[in-house]
């Protein structure tokens, strides 16, 4: 029996030690070390031999049973640094090879453009003021001179949040509360987003403007084209001309709206409408308590969506509002 262990043993000692996989190595040690393994079943046959032998048997059982174990943990580790060294060869690293650039983000065409706009009223001293966009009927009608009988109301289709409360229609109110809450002189501007039932390829449900008020002893129209005069061309360009002609706005007087004309705008005869404008109505100054004898101001408020569409070409207002990264990826 010892005979037959050690030919079992040194055959399956060699079957290990040119086996050339780990998968391999693993079959062996199931056909020889297994339950039902050659050697364990060499073993089951103790039970036949004499008592005296079966120490000797068992002992050389065990020994080539540790042998094999070893071996098979041996041969493995041979196996596994090579194919290690084999992956390293294969799978080189090209450190040298241009990285992925990540994805850059921008800034949303209306943000650049209301950004823009804001520079430039900050360079003239212009402070920035908020206002809710939900707004009280009151400051955005009643006191800005549009009572609640007044045609103008027809013309901002207005979506009332509560009986008494708005979607602002636009940034005008903030007018009103920034006289409000502090004497004159003031020369702020508030941009943000308002509301109209109004939607087509030029007009939005909600949309931005930039409001901008300047009270202060001697204010003029004059002051207000120089203002707008500097504004456009630093939106348009330094040829960008303004043009006044008489418009109705309740809380202004006399209201004006301006176009501009300036290289690279077409439309029609060149001009093109911008922004409402005008000086600041007595009955303003009435409500927030000014000295109607001595304040004097202009106010002017203008469309984000509109300057944006014009600077960038952009036939059809809902672009900016979708998300599309075709869209925004061109900016
Ligand atoms: C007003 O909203 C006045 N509050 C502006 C004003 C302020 C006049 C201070 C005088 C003194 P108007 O309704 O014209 O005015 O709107 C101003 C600008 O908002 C328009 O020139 C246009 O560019 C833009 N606008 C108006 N409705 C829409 C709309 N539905 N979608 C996109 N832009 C719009």
């Amino acid at each position: 029996m010892i005979d037959q262990l050690d030919s079992l043993g040194e055959a399956s000692l060699k079957q290990i030690q040119s086996a050339g996989s780990v998968d391999a190595i693993e079959q062996i040690r199931v056909s020889v070390l297994g339950k039902k393994g050659s050697l364990s079943q060499v073993l089951r046959g103790l039970a036949q031999v004499s008592a005296e032998e079966r120490p000797k048997i068992g002992s050389v059982a065990n020994q080539w049973k540790a042998r094999l174990e070893t071996a098979i943990e041996e041969q493995k580790a041979t196996l596994e640094a090579g194919q290690l060294e084999a992956r390293i060869k294969n799978e080189k690293i090209d450190v040298t090879a241009p990285g992925l650039l990540p994805h850059q983000g921008r800034l949303h065409p209306l943000t650049a453009t209301t950004r823009k706009i804001v520079k430039a009223l900050e360079r003239l001293g212009f402070d920035t003021a908020l206002g809710p966009e939900a707004e009280t009927e009151i400051l955005n009608f009643d006191a800005i001179n549009i009572s609640a009988d007044h045609p103008a109301r027809d013309m901002h289709d207005t979506f009332f949040v509560n009986p008494g409360v708005v979607l602002r229609t636009h940034t005008s109110p903030v007018q009103m509360r920034t006289m409000q809450s502090q004497p004159w002189p003031v020369r702020v501007l508030c941009a943000g987003a308002v509301y109209r039932c109004d939607h087509d390829a030029t007009h939005s449900p909600m949309f931005h403007q930039i409001e901008g008020l300047w009270v202060d002893q001697k204010v003029s129209m004059s002051d207000l084209k120089g203002v707008l005069s500097y504004l456009l061309k630093e939106l348009f360009g330094p040829d960008a001309e303004i043009r006044m002609r008489p418009s109705y706005f309740p809380f202004v007087e006399p209201g004006v709206e301006v176009d501009v004309r300036a290289k690279g705008l077409f439309k029609g005869d060149g001009w093109i409408e911008i922004l409402g404008a005008g000086l600041v109505h007595p009955e303003l100054f009435k409500f927030a308590g000014y000295d109607i004898k001595k304040a004097q101001g202009f106010a002017f408020g203008i469309g984000v969506e509109r300057v944006a569409m014009l600077l960038h070409k952009i036939s059809d207002i809902r672009h900016f509002y979708q998300s599309d990264s075709r869209f925004l990826s061109q900016f």
